[in-house]
């Protein structure tokens, strides 16, 4: 095998070849969930069907992933694993790179420009800037705020579209589609509603809020496949299929979704010709994946970290975490969402099933886990108030938060060990000043659900607050088989 050689050279079938030298899309944040999902499909859509739209790939600060693919002609591999065996492809539909934090006047200039039709974007829950007991842009908050103060270079994404979309009108008014693809309830409605909010705080151009209502199309999108961080066993694995050097490979499942609203204001590749399924109904959609998948991998990440085990398959093939699922879904997610026509839940979850329990991908818990802060406002707050609402007790809803709480926040002299330390918590600090002080599980728990991370009709739920706590309290003194039990036998 050849490893020294870079994928520059590769001379194999590459997806996205055709893919023009002039982009047509501009991507906000160049992770791995992008390079295996929204990419994929347009390499494949653009093979399929031709169109010009090559993507310009943005990161947010980092120049790593930017400077790995300049060094390979933007190219990178796909290695996708699964049970059925591994399978590798080459992309090749990036045309140009740009760092939002070093490029922020070139990068809205970009999307002012005609050429550019589509901005597609994985910025993360935290990318949205939501207030988390609102929901609302955090206008007061030291992100949005900084960039209401300075216009011309701002740091977060949402200022940043808003900036450039003032230049667009300014240019040349022409239609533009921003499409989210990340995990949020309503995802189109909620990038329109953070962009929205922002543009009303800040000084526009006379005229600019009848375009941006007309011109600018925000279409929902429900976005699925489960793909890990890259690791040196990623890019070992990659090399050896592929005989060449990928500094940058990206591993996924093979499943892959996508359902979107046709609504774009300036045309569209042809994904339906990659496999993603336009629809009327993606907000159902969204909300299927949203707690069905989302929200359950968040109970086998908390529970996972707690029992140490470090992968999503080695938590999910425990039996109590595959209960507390069971129910999660069944009784709780279920009643909670209408189904898109003709959608078989079980069937849904079946495949599920297969996919938590992919030992080739490996997908890590501490992954999953992470950012909960975040994810949690998506998957806990309104399946848990209906059934509040009904008079009975989310059992593993509750769990769900006293896992995060116990993983990422832990009452003092719990240390929940190190898959759960490897999380990635961004509110970390703000919940240990949070919870300075409280002398009881009770306490701190108390202080963390009702102190900013969750919306009031949750945080004032005495019930909620009670059951978490209890569970909790057997985490630390009796452990989270304990505290699986309890949910179950209660
Ligand atoms: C995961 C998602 O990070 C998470 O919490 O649930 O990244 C999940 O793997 C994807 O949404 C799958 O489509």
């Amino acid at each position: 095998m050849i490893h020294d050689l870079s994928l520059a050279s590769y001379r194999g079938a590459v997806l996205g070849a055709s893919a023009p030298p002039t982009p047509g899309m501009l991507h906000l944040g160049i992770g791995n969930f992008h390079r295996a999902h929204a990419a994929v499909y347009t390499a494949k859509a653009m093979a399929a069907a031709g169109g010009d739209w090559g993507i310009v790939a943005v990161a947010n600060r980092s120049r790593r992933v930017v400077d790995a693919l300049a060094a390979q002609h933007h190219r990178y591999s796909i290695l996708e694993l699964s049970s059925a065996g591994e399978r590798v492809d080459v992309v090749d539909v990036h045309r140009e790179t740009m760092v939002a934090a070093e490029q922020t006047a070139e990068l809205m200039a970009r999307i002012a420009d005609p050429a550019i039709r589509i901005v597609t974007m994985t910025i993360s829950e935290n990318g949205y800037c939501r207030n988390a007991v609102t929901g609302a842009l955090d206008v007061d908050g030291p992100a949005i705020s900084a960039d209401l103060a300075t216009p011309a270079a701002p740091r977060t994404s949402i200022g940043q579209l808003a900036g450039a979309l003032i230049r667009r009108y300014q240019a040349s008014a022409e239609p533009i589609t921003i499409l989210s693809c990340d995990n949020l309830v309503s995802a189109g409605h909620t990038a329109q509603a953070m962009v929205g909010q922002y543009l009303q705080a800040t000084v526009t151009p006379a005229g600019f809020h009848d375009w941006f209502g007309a011109s600018v199309t925000f279409p929902n999108a429900m976005v699925d496949r489960i793909v890990p961080g890259t690791t040196d066993v990623t890019r070992a694995r990659a090399a050896e299929l592929l005989g060449l050097t990928d500094a940058v490979p990206v591993p996924a499942e093979r499943f892959s979704m996508w359902v979107i609203e046709d609504r774009f204001a300036a045309g569209r590749p042809a994904w339906e010709q990659a496999g993603a399924i336009f629809s009327d109904e993606v907000e159902a959609y969204e909300l299927v994946k949203l707690r069905l998948l989302n929200g359950s991998h968040s109970l086998i990440a908390y529970l996972g970290g707690l029992s140490g085990t470090e992968t999503i398959p080695a938590s999910f093939g425990q039996d109590f975490v595959r209960a507390c699922v069971t129910e999660l879904l069944n009784n709780e997610y279920l009643p909670s969402i209408e189904l898109p026509s003709g959608f078989d839940p079980q069937a849904y979850i079946a495949e599920l099933f297969d996919r938590w329990s992919n030992h080739a991908l490996g997908d890590a818990t501490a992954r999953v886990g992470s950012d909960g802060s975040l994810k949690l406002l998506q998957r806990v707050p309104d399946p848990a108030l209906r059934m509040l609402n009904l008079g009975e007790v989310p059992q593993q809803l509750a769990l769900m938060v006293a896992g995060w709480i116990a993983c990422v926040a832990p009452p003092a002299g719990f240390a929940p060990g190190p898959v759960a330390d490897a999380m990635v918590e961004p509110a970390r600090d703000k919940l240990v000043e949070t919870t300075v002080g409280a002398g009881s599980v009770q306490s701190h728990v108390e202080a963390i659900v009702r102190g900013g991370f969750f919306p009031d009709a949750l945080a004032d739920s005495d019930v909620f607050v009670e059951r978490v706590a209890e569970l909790v309290q057997i985490i630390v003194s009796h452990g989270v088989r304990a505290a699986a039990q309890a949910a179950l036998d209660a």
